[in-house]
């Protein structure tokens, strides 16, 4: 019997087919325990068993082609190492970001990573003791090639190695490719043309069909010229988008600082949490923010959507900068950081004569920050080369918050007010390793990044505290709008299961909707003085920040290209769409393929066509809203057009190479019309005020 199996399979087939099978089993597999597809029903089954057929057999058939058997055999081995490593490459990518590595990302990813010393710990924090797995074929495959007597190898190879052979397989690749194609199309039409979601494609064609997909795409998209119906479709949008601002509260921090505050990673489900440690002490997470979140001088809101893509804290730093959304895939920051903007700070500086400052304990190059900010209009960029960073003070991405706020003040001090300050926090970013200085103890789950990030939150509490005593001390405080907001999850999708129990839930009844929910971040707006303060339910998203910001400072939007509206006004759409397409509005949310109920969390019944239709009206907003958007980017449709009382950025006239001493030189020329802090303390620094309890501090 084994003799007679050992003759079929050298009469029929060769090395090629055992390396097909088994890429195509390992693909599979790591459908099943790595990526979630949201495979619903038999008929999407059956497509995501085949999905990796076609790709498997392209790529590996290239081989064929070789002269000959010997190079044959070593091109099929680099081809297959390839796509083993794009494989495993995706599923490390998709632990952290539940989404798919784009060509745009790989390319991106040194601007990205610039900065990130311990990048490799990021990646080990990822791994998985079943990983090996992912090589184990490789190996195999190797030796079987390397003792090329095994009987696996087969014996009249020469007959495969033939060039009519590699076309034969290839086109054979190609008709497997339109049949794995056309039942995708059967069940979600027009995959390909209609879809934000890579999910999507990998789920309907593979995660070769997929990479093919998505280069095809990145080399069409590279430039976009204006047309005349482009202007018309974004001013349709605008002048039906309007809204008009809350009078009550338009123009209430005039003339004030404002300092906005970028929380890395901080999610709303931390806002009143509570962590129960293994004596049954509980332990709140944000002791001060929440204190913040309920003051009668903070305007705070419990439903604000993070809607962030690939470009994570670059897309949080758009979207309220610009009320622009990030790209479908890749940065903009990277993509986009020669386009014309209207942003945060040259708005202010036009309309009120801010001066503006950004300040961020990571190298400049870190998602490519130093180019975009002149683009934005930032007068000075303080970044890791005006910070004096230690090892002791430094965590994965940079100097640490509380050494960050504490280093940032002597700049702050320098600024003529008003002014615009934006802080960047970073040391609470995955993968949350433990600090053996904070007594904050870590949650007790299977994975150490989730019980990390408690206490690494706790951390980034604390130095906000910190900060804002020093404001209150200085006297800047009284004088300022403070705004904070959580940039993205920090937890990511994939880990939310482990924190189930922590959260009083059970796992089995975690549904997509919870995972949609863990998407909010918290958003105070913080008036010194306001007393109206309250806990706003309005549902919204990052995108809104930027008009909301601009009419507390009393400064009208209406000629500018704003894709959210103020979450104050009244006459509010209420669609908050996400960067891949999913959407929640008052009534519907809308996830993949899947209707949910918004109030009660049931799903919506694919047979109930009225609500559907409802559903999937509000879905067309939110689909329209981000291409309006994208349409504003690709075009670069402000180099053609300046919002009445805007002027254009002037670019060279920003060189970040030596802030502090082109600060005091601008201090100095101010002269007795100088505003700072610094100059209206009688020129006696207000640094001392900052009281840290950082251990690291004592060591500088
Ligand atoms: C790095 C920091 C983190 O400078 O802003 O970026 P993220 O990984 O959160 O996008
Ligand atoms: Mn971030």
């Amino acid at each position: 019997m084994k003799q007679k199996l050992l003759d079929f399979y050298r009469r029929h087939s060769c090395i090629l087919f055992l390396a097909i099978i088994l890429l195509w089993a390992k693909t599979y597999i790591s459908y099943q325990i790595d990526f979630n597809l949201g495979v619903k029903g038999l008929f999407q089954h059956i497509i995501l068993l085949i999905n990796p057929v076609a790709g498997a057999v392209f790529l590996l058939s290239l081989s064929l082609f070789a002269k000959n058997v010997k190079k044959g055999h070593k091109i099929l081995f680099a081809l297959y190492l390839f796509y083993s490593i794009l494989i495993y490459a995706n599923v490390l990518y998709y632990r952290e970001f539940t989404d798919f590595l784009t060509l745009t990302t790989i390319f991106e990813s040194t601007s990205i990573f610039n900065g990130a010393d311990n990048l490799i710990t990021s990646t080990f924090a990822l791994m998985k003791w079943y990983d090996f797995m992912y090589m184990a074929d490789v190996i195999c495959l190797f030796l079987l090639i390397r003792l090329r007597s095994s009987k696996l190898v087969l014996a009249d190879e020469r007959k495969f190695y033939t060039q009519p052979c590699g076309k034969k397989a290839i086109i054979i690749s190609l008709c497997i490719f339109l049949f794995n194609l056309g039942l995708a199309e059967i069940n979600r039409p027009m995959l390909l043309t209609k879809t934000f979601d890579r999910n999507y494609i990998v789920k309907y064609l593979g995660i070769g069909g997929f990479t093919i997909y998505d280069s095809v795409q990145t080399f069409q998209s590279a430039t976009v010229t204006l047309e005349k119906s482009d202007i018309k479709k974004v001013s349709s949008y605008i002048n039906q988008h309007q809204t008009t601002p809350n009078q009550e509260l338009f123009g209430i921090a005039e003339e004030r600082n404002l300092i906005m505050i970028h929380m890395e990673s901080i999610q709303q489900f931390l806002i009143d949490f509570h962590l129960k440690d293994e004596n049954g002490r509980s332990w709140e997470v944000l002791p001060f923010l929440n204190k913040l979140y309920h003051s009668k001088d903070s305007i705070s809101f419990s439903n604000i959507y993070a809607q962030i893509g690939q470009g994570k804290s670059s897309d949080a730093e758009l979207m309220t900068e610009t009320s622009l959304f990030g790209l479908a895939k890749g940065s903009a920051f990277i993509k986009y950081a020669e386009n014309t903007y209207y942003a945060l700070p040259q708005i202010l500086r036009n309309k009120a004569d801010y001066t503006s400052a950004v300040f961020h304990g990571n190298a400049g190059s870190f998602w490519n920050r130093n180019d975009m900010y002149p683009g934005l209009g930032y007068d000075y960029f303080f970044d890791a080369e005006d910070f004096i960073l230690t090892e002791e003070n430094s965590a994965e991405y940079g100097l640490k918050d509380k050494l960050f706020f504490q280093q940032s003040v002597q700049y702050l001090e320098q600024l003529q007010q008003p002014f615009y300050a934006k802080f960047i926090t970073l040391s609470n970013h995955h993968p949350f390793p433990l600090d053996e200085n904070n007594s904050f103890p870590p949650a007790n789950t299977a994975d150490d990044s989730v019980n990390g990030y408690f206490p690494s939150s706790n951390y980034a509490d604390q130095a906000l505290e910190e900060f804002f005593n020093y404001l209150k001390l200085s006297g800047i405080y009284e004088n300022s709008i403070i705004v904070l907001y959580g940039d993205h999850y920090g937890i990511s999708e994939n880990r939310n299961k482990d924190l189930t129990h922590l959260l009083g839930r059970d796992q089995d009844t975690w549904t997509e909707l919870d995972d949609m929910n863990m998407k909010k971040v918290p958003l105070i707006i913080h008036i010194p003085g306001y007393g109206g303060g309250h806990v706003d339910k309005e549902l919204g998203g990052q995108i809104d920040i930027l008009p909301t910001i601009l009419h507390l400072l009393g400064i009208d939007t209406k000629t500018q290209i704003l894709m959210g509206q103020d979450l104050l006004s009244p006459e509010r759409d209420e669609v908050v769409a996400l960067r891949n397409g999913d959407m929640v509005s008052t009534f519907y949310t809308y996830i993949g393929e899947h209707i949910y109920d918004t109030i009660t969390g049931f799903p919506i019944e694919e047979t109930n066509e009225l609500l559907t239709q409802q559903a999937e009206d509000y879905k067309e907003k939110a689909l329209n809203q981000l291409s309006i958007s994208d349409l504003v980017l690709e075009t670069n449709l402000y180099d053609s057009y300046t919002p009445k009382g805007l002027m254009p950025v002037n670019r060279a006239s920003f060189d970040y190479s030596d802030d502090p001493r082109r600060l005091r030189l601008e201090s100095s020329r101010a002269g007795a019309s100088n505003t700072s802090v610094y100059y209206l303390n009688q020129r006696i620094s207000t640094s001392v005020l900052y009281q840290t309890d950082a251990p690291e501090y004592e060591k500088n």
